[in-house]
């Protein structure tokens, strides 16, 4: 296996460049495991004595929340920063019995019964260029859904399955004036309707789509076709764009395919005439969704060829301009988002869009902004964050110095670092403050757990000229991304409890209903009590508990497992939670409070008998 992956990257080192061919190569050894991971010189001088004005003390709160993405851990995680305490895990599209997320038949309901997920970007919704804590959006690259998330009980509670889409990835609400539409890019071409017609390894037919979801509804409002692949996803700052990096110009299915052109393209979505085009009917149906060509000439789209392989697109807080990262080039392309008017009437080139192209170092993948007129650009590669200045690129691509260049400074990092984010940096309120390198490789930075180590999320102070190291902190495979956004934006929404009548079953009055072999148990739970002491059904029929928590005190949640029966969730406080089980084993099961929710907590406890079926 590791010999076939060696063979097709000797394959293409001969499509490319001296220079990329030893950065691949680099990339290979680390992917494969047989060696180092680059280690570079450390800040940590300097960064022990910083590092103290940065602590947060027990009892005092963080400045900011993180809402970091779990990968194929398919949560999400909200940490605190700048103390990066996990102040909680949101289950998405994973089995949580902390929660009883994927065991409730609401949560149930939401997954269709799928149990993983794949979480690389969450986003939140905004109002005018900024968050306005009320949502919360995620992907699921493996299952191709997104999910909402409430911010004010932290727990999704909207799923979109997105049809004819595979590597459901790139993410991106809306920003002005207010979040109505997310886009979500499908990074692998498919078959457009893959059911199974035509020639399925004829890679020539396959497309790329960038699906347009309505976040209220959380409906598919259309897809928009192309011809390439879509990866990683922006939105502008006025609701006129979207973009969207692709890699696969070639439309190649293998790797040497994938890397033959020299250039790839940032594809720019025309929002007003995508709503032109829906408004006068120029689109097909397809499995009850509106599809729209947006391949060139259609005047949906532009191509802006940039270098190479390009992977992270992003928007900097002034809504000036698009950074989009060039992966296997060691450049990043700066487009002039003001110019996208001219691309579009055909007044200009799009290429003519791009006003600087700097070099930074190899393989960068994302970029973030301090809202000061620099970015920041994670280099995978050369385990580095490079920060450079905006303005400066734009100005040596026009007039090139000899010697001079935009980077400002650099910081090892450790180590191969993907996603980068700083503080607020996806809205027009970027501050500055705080920056998150989320690197993919620990290696010595923490004590040996075995061959699966965890990633480190290094938390960098951006506040000054220089950038400096403030902590490590190990994370659970595997945060892609995340945002960190302002205490005081998220804190207002966040509830202590919720209103029962939410839930339409809601509990206030214990008793158990018969309809047929069908049982319903409605259960209220008080500390320490459940309101029955007993259900008692018979073998072979379909049992459903109801549960409300009708305790008055916040943050006082109460269990639910039924022995031997595969059942544990918890149930917050006024929350109402249910599961549906067919009561096949005879016998007495206690069902049992798990959260320690009293002095008497473990006597909160009911028993479940099935008799026998009478022979
Ligand atoms: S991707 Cu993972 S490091 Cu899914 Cu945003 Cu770039
Ligand atoms: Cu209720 Cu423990
Ligand atoms: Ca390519």
């Amino acid at each position: 296996m590791q010999l076939k992956a060696l063979m097709n990257q000797q394959k293409v080192m001969h499509l490319l460049p001296a220079r990329w061919v030893l950065a691949l190569t680099f990339v290979a050894i680390v992917a494969i495991g047989c060696g180092g991971t680059g280690e570079q010189g450390s800040s940590g001088g300097a960064a022990t004595a910083h590092a103290t004005d940065h602590e947060v003390a027990p009892g005092e709160l963080d400045d900011y929340y993180g809402f970091f993405s779990g990968g194929h851990s398919g949560e999400v995680r909200v940490i605190g920063i700048p103390s990066m305490r996990v102040l909680k895990r949101i289950a998405v599209w994973n089995i949580d019995s902390g929660s009883g997320w994927g065991i409730t038949n609401e949560s149930r309901a939401l997954l269709n019964d799928k149990s993983v997920g794949d979480t690389h970007h969450v986003h939140g919704s905004y109002v005018d260029g900024t968050y306005d804590g009320k949502w919360m959006f995620v992907n699921d690259k493996a299952n191709n859904r997104l999910a909402r998330i409430r911010v004010d009980i932290m727990e999704v509670d909207a799923v979109v399955n997105v049809p004819h889409a595979q590597g459901a990835h790139g993410v991106f609400p809306q920003r002005a004036p207010t979040t109505e539409w997310v886009i979500l890019n499908s990074e692998f071409r498919t078959p457009l309707r893959n059911d199974g017609r035509g020639d399925m390894l004829d890679a020539s037919t396959y497309g790329g789509v960038h699906t347009i979801i309505d976040a209220a509804e959380m409906e598919i409002v259309a897809q928009v076709t192309t011809p390439v692949n879509l990866d990683l996803a922006a939105t502008d700052y006025q609701g006129k764009y979207s973009f969207a990096t692709s890699y696969n110009t070639e439309g190649g299915a293998t790797i040497s395919e994938m890397l033959a052109n020299d250039r790839d393209f940032l594809v720019v979505f025309n929002w007003e005439r995508i709503k032109a085009a829906l408004a006068d009917g120029s689109y097909k149906i397809v499995d009850d969704i509106k599809m729209l060509d947006g391949s060139a000439g259609t005047g949906l789209t532009a191509y802006i060829p940039i270098p190479k392989n390009p992977h992270g697109v992003n928007i900097s807080p002034d809504g000036n301009y698009a950074v989009a990262c060039g992966k296997v080039s060691p450049t990043v392309s700066v487009i002039d988002l003001r110019k996208l008017d001219d691309v579009f009437a055909g007044n200009i080139e799009p290429r003519d869009a791009v006003v600087a192209e700097p070099e930074v170092g190899l393989g960068p993948l994302h970029t973030t902004f301090d809202g000061r007129g620099n970015a920041y650009t994670s280099l995978f590669i050369d385990s580095q964050t490079v920060k450079w200045n905006i303005d400066k690129a734009v100005e040596l691509y026009e007039n090139p110095v000899e010697g001079e260049t935009a980077v400002v400074d650099r910081l090892d990092i450790h180590y191969q670092a993907g996603h980068i984010m700083a503080s607020m940096a996806e809205t027009k309120e970027a501050d500055g403050k705080y920056l998150i390198s989320l690197n993919k490789i620990s290696k010595d930075r923490f004590l040996n757990v075995g061959p699966l180590k965890p990633e480190n999320d290094q938390l960098v102070d951006i506040s000054g000229d220089e950038m400096v190291l403030l902590k490590d902190e190990p994370s659970y495979i595997e945060p892609h991304d995340c945002i960190i956004v302002r205490r005081d934006i998220i804190e207002p929404h966040v509830v202590d409890r919720v209103d029962m009548e939410e839930h339409p079953d809601f509990v206030t009055e214990s008793f158990v209903e018969r309809d047929g072999n069908k049982v319903t148990a409605h259960i209220t739970a008080s500390a320490p009590v459940y309101g029955l002491q007993e259900v008692v059904v018979n073998q072979g029929d379909e049992v459903t508990f109801i549960v409300t928590n009708t305790d008055e005190i916040p943050d006082l949640a109460h269990g639910f497992a039924i022995s031997n029966y595969n059942v544990s969730f918890v149930v917050g406080p006024f929350q109402t939670k249910s599961v549906t089980i067919t009561a096949d084993k005879p016998g007495m099961y206690w069902i049992y409070c798990t959260n320690f929710c009293h002095a008497l907590h473990l006597e909160m406890r009911m028993r479940f008998v099935v008799n026998p079926r009478s022979t």
